[in-house]
């Protein structure tokens, strides 16, 4: 867990102590959206776990549940011209950025139609032309590749969007993230950077993970700001990254967000999650995210019970009606396909390979 506060820390309602004080500068509009799409993340990856169990999804299992929270309002926050690099635990920020449920299922399920054209699972999965960037699995590699997309842009005379990324507290040891950290406040880039600290890189616990204590001190070295958010409490998480992005956009640079949370599950669907401590798991970090983001949008009449239970049913029916579909999709065929997995660079249109 992170001790203490830093330096560059700014005001956020954690210091406050309450983690409810940005309630007035978040809306009703934005809290619904983001609970509707933390509500779609969550049951879709509950039908991807029961998938994999079942032996339908080959390959591994990635769940971000505990972390939709975090996850989504960075994804509300970006808009159309912005880049969006998610990690494995982003499946709320991704539909919140514009990804489907329906590519998403193809891309688990192997389906030709999907974006990735049935080649690669799960996370893989990008848009690179519209800004959403395909998962690089070396941790730390996305926050190069905003920083390369945010300095095209510069190039391009492109003005107004903002990049972001989000890693996990073990990501944050590795030489590209501070290359990318580095070069973004060297050259000042309109970056938002998401530390979701759940507390351990797979089973290594931070105090094996790094030394400086609290990660938030990171953004002191690299003379960028640091904000600091409750990663389970959605209200806190939409204001403070709201910030972030909206000082990244205004010119103000790059942005260091670091949340603490517990994911609630393991690391993958084949890990039972036993090195975290039960201690932990009944401490305020191990709260679901979701029932703290409904209890705010109750208390705030930004919801009813009625309607709660009308999105539920709505996005289980959504769910299953799409499964149904792509399960009863072609696979790539190996024996005619190309195996670009985005375009078809090097053939032109008849197919021919070019000198
Ligand atoms: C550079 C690199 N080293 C190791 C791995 C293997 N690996 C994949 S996920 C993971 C744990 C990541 O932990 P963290 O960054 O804290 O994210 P979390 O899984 O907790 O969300 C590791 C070690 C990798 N993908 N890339």
């Amino acid at each position: 867990m992170t001790k203490g506060s830093s330096p560059v820390q700014t005001i956020s309602s954690q210091a406050l102590g309450n983690g409810r004080n940005g309630t007035g500068r978040v809306t009703k509009e934005i809290a619904r959206r983001a609970f509707r799409t933390m509500l779609e993340a969550r049951i879709l990856e509950e039908k991807l776990a029961a998938l994999y169990r079942s032996g339908k999804i080959v390959g591994g299992v990635f769940l971000g549940r505990g972390q939709e929270a975090l996850s989504v309002a960075l994804g509300v926050h970006l808009r159309r011209g912005d880049i969006y690099a998610p990690l494995i635990r982003d499946q709320a920020g991704r539909l919140a950025f514009g990804d489907t449920i329906l590519d998403t299922l193809r891309t688990y399920l192997g389906s030709s139609l999907g974006s990735m054209r049935g080649r690669d699972g799960n996370i893989h999965r990008g848009r690179p032309s519209e800004g959403y960037h395909a998962m690089i699995s070396h941790l730390g590699a996305m926050v190069s590749t905003v920083c390369g997309g945010l300095v095209a842009k510069r190039f391009r005379g492109e003005t107004g969007a903002v990049g972001a990324t989000c890693i996990g507290d073990g990501g944050t040891s590795t030489g590209s993230f501070h290359e990318g950290m580095n070069m973004a406040a060297v050259e000042k880039l309109p970056m938002v950077v998401v530390v979701a600290n759940n507390q351990f890189s797979y089973s290594t616990p931070n105090d094996r993970q790094f030394a400086c204590g609290d990660l938030l001190t990171r953004a002191a070295g690299y003379g960028i700001t640091g904000r600091r958010a409750i990663g389970n409490d959605l209200i806190d998480c939409l204001e403070v990254i709201g910030e972030a992005v909206a000082a990244a956009r205004a010119g103000e640079g790059p942005q260091l967000v670091v949340a603490d949370l517990l994911r609630l599950v393991g690391h993958s669907e084949q890990d039972d999650a036993s090195y975290i401590p039960a201690a932990l798991k009944e401490s305020p970090l191990g709260r679901d995210c979701l029932d703290i983001a409904e209890d705010q949008l109750l208390e705030n009449e930004w919801v009813t019970d009625t309607e709660l239970s009308s999105w539920r049913a709505a996005v289980k029916a959504e769910v299953e009606e799409t499964v149904g579909k792509v399960l009863r999709e072609p696979a790539p065929d190996p024996a005619e396909e190309d195996w670009n997995a985005f375009s078809v660079v090097g053939r032109n249109l008849s197919g021919e390979d070019e000198e």
